[in-house]
């Protein structure tokens, strides 16, 4: 690590004071140009470890950049992780005050909820299957913290991953009722198609990113708890988003999820 404790602290302070006013800033590694991986992940632990003091609950991870579509879209080549926690689940249909955030974005996900804890090293797709109860549509919606949505890997690992608000919703089915590889997923936006792509636009399989996120944790001792929700990325592009739009996800075999903005 290149980043002292209080160093951290502060660039967790400022970051998540961002996302809480909703207010940009500039990327932290133009401050700190060495910061490294560890630190990176330190700050965004140090955000989840500000968010638990304040009450917060932590309810599962996400996986991010995991389809080629988002690594183009962001110029990474790289997937990266991120927590959820309580305060950014919002319910199915719900509305979202955009003041409250912002530049949203909206990404289509499938969702894993976990019935056995997985942790890694040596994580794979066929434990992972094992270990889930059902999977879900889910939508994220991201809204980096940095002005612009412009940032470096290291910068977007420290906020998080962009990670603001998401629902899950439609039909919850068992892992094994469905082919992830072959999920049809149709992202409408205010009516129109926005984006559409298949479950193997998530590095293969989505079960793939849940493993990498399990192998990441557990080569930082941790795990994914059972019952975790695990967002497994986005299966598109993000689609951004403002006050009046509205977003559906169709997901095949596992209906419909919808969100305002307000
Ligand atoms: O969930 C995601 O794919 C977001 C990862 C971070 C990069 C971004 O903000 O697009
Ligand atoms: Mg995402």
């Amino acid at each position: 690590m290149n980043l002292d404790s209080a160093t951290i602290a502060a660039l967790a302070a400022h970051l998540e004071t961002c996302e809480r006013e909703a207010r940009d800033t500039p990327k932290i590694t133009d401050e700190h140009p060495g910061m490294d991986w560890d630190d990176a992940y330190a700050i965004q632990d140090e955000i989840l470890r500000r968010k638990q003091a304040r009450g917060a609950r932590l309810v599962g991870y996400k996986a991010g950049l995991t389809s080629h579509a988002k690594m183009r879209q962001m110029g990474v080549d790289t997937p990266c992780f991120g927590f959820l926690v309580d305060e950014f689940c919002v319910p199915e249909g719900a509305e979202i005050p955009a003041g409250a955030l912002i530049h949203p974005k909206v990404e289509p996900e499938i969702a894993f909820i976990l019935k056995h804890p997985l942790r890694g090293p040596g994580c794979h797709a066929g434990a992972v299957l094992a270990a889930t109860e059902c999977i879900m549509p889910g939508i994220e919606v991201i809204d980096s913290r940095y002005r612009d949505f412009k940032f470096d890997l290291k910068s977007v690992i420290a906020d998080n991953t962009s990670a603001a608000r998401f629902a899950i919703g439609g039909r919850a089915v068992p892992v094994d009722r469905t082919d992830l590889r072959t999920l049809g997923v149709v992202l409408e936006k205010n009516g129109q198609v926005a984006a559409t792509a298949a479950g193997a636009a998530v590095l293969g399989n989505p079960a793939v990113a849940v493993a990498m996120l399990a192998n990441h944790l557990g080569a930082r001792g941790l795990e994914i708890p059972a019952g975790s929700i695990v967002l497994s990325g986005g299966v598109t592009e993000a689609i951004a988003v403002e006050a009046g739009d509205h977003v559906t996800l169709h997901l095949h075999d596992l209906g419909s999820l919808s969100l305002r903005f307000a």
